[in-house]
């Protein structure tokens, strides 16, 4: 079975989000997904709408998800990859080269974004609304 890993806060999901989830599926036969918690958020600089019980909540349903792991830390990968036996980390390609040191577990594949949609601009949007 091929193994995939990917990582992320995924608040207010969108296309963007189950683009690449459909697509680091894709790549496999089981796609795990590491879901920053609201304490990682905050290190990451960023505050989720949603909380990471939520998130993950929403996660779980997506039928390319096969299994959702708190995402803690940065340092946390290496030991994700071998815990859950990964043979394929994927990120979409805003962390083109960030996460290259992992090429001596697994192979890092880095998708192109989905353009024209973010949480960001979701949040700023929806400031307008009346
Ligand atoms: N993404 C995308 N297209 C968009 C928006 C996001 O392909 N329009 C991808 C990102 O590239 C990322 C994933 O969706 O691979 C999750 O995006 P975020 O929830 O913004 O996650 P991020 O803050 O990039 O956290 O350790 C890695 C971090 O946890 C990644």
């Amino acid at each position: 079975m091929k193994k995939v890993i990917t990582y992320g806060t995924f608040d207010l999901l969108h296309r963007g989000h189950i683009n690449i989830l459909k697509r680091a599926k894709a790549l496999g036969d089981y796609l795990v997904v590491g879901i920053s918690t609201d304490e990682f958020n905050e290190l990451k600089g960023k505050s989720s709408y949603y909380t990471y019980e939520e998130r993950k909540l929403v996660l779980e349903a997506i039928r390319y998800v096969d299994e959702v792991i708190p995402e803690n830390n940065w340092e946390q990968k290496k030991q994700d990859i071998s815990d859950h036996n990964i043979n394929v980390f994927v990120m979409g390609d805003d962390w083109e080269g960030e996460f290259d040191v992992l090429k001596q577990l697994c192979e890092v594949k880095y998708l192109p974004r989905t353009e024209g949609i973010s949480t960001t601009q979701i949040k700023l949007d929806l400031k307008d609304v009346k």
